[in-house]
């Protein structure tokens, strides 16, 4: 995958590029770039914000500012990207549109800051908007990381082991319900045990027992539970 963020803020990305599955991800070819608005900016002095029309509290980007950062680093050639605005009045993420974003060869996420991003760049320059929830955050670049580490976590080779991303939360393989308990030595800490069932052997017994609990959180996850 080609995984191209813009933000104000691209060194608080190397913290995130450093994580041993992003790591991975580019041994195994993705490339990732983060891409500071300010180095592409019409504007002098830096500029990258205004104040917004029909007045109000806080500062605006500026869509000439975002169009230019995107021409330089992709041109007039954008068609079939997949560019993503992040916003707290974005399509919600969930595990569906990690999987779904992990299917694209280009993905490419916006960063806001401030008030917001002047909606013109919304309507004619993303395909997408997305949140992470029903929460403010100062900005986008939080939010950014976490859509990138859970779609690159998805590709092939990501994670050490084969299998690792299969039996995982919300996976099909557990019909869409969070992850079962793990329990590994001491069998007894401070009195409390491991389940017996999981020291048995019967691996058909663990199984059974695992999908049991992954299917109980997922009760307990559902509304007004
Ligand atoms: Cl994508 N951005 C901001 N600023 N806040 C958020 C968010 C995004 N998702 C949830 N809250």
């Amino acid at each position: 995958m080609q995984l191209d963020v813009f933000t104000l803020f691209p060194h608080w990305f190397e913290w995130f590029e450093s994580q041993r599955h992003v790591r991975n991800c580019i041994a195994a070819g993705s490339e990732l770039r983060f891409l500071d608005y300010r180095a592409t900016t019409p504007l002098s002095a830096g500029q990258v914000d205004d104040s917004p029309y029909g007045g109000g509290a806080g500062m605006v980007m500026r869509v000439d500012v975002v169009d230019a950062a995107l021409q330089a680093a992709y041109g007039d050639s954008r068609a079939g990207r997949r560019i993503v605005l992040m916003t707290p009045s974005g399509r919600m993420f969930d595990e569906d549109l990690a999987l779904e974003l992990a299917a694209e060869p280009e993905l490419t996420l916006l960063c806001g800051r401030y008030e917001g991003v002047d909606e013109r760049v919304r309507e004619h320059l993303c395909t997408d908007a997305i949140s992470i929830g029903r929460y403010v955050l100062a900005g986008g670049e939080l939010a950014a990381m976490v859509v990138a580490d859970a779609v690159l976590r998805k590709l092939p080779g990501a994670l050490g082991h084969a299998d690792s991303a299969r039996e995982e939360s919300f996976s099909a393989d557990l019909e869409g319900n969070p992850e079962y308990p793990h329990y590994t030595r001491p069998p007894v800490y401070r009195g409390w045990d491991v389940p017996d069932v999981l020291l048995s052997g019967d691996h058909e017994r663990v199984r059974e027992w695992r999908h049991e609990r992954s299917r109980e959180r997922g009760a307990q996850q559902e509304p007004g539970a």
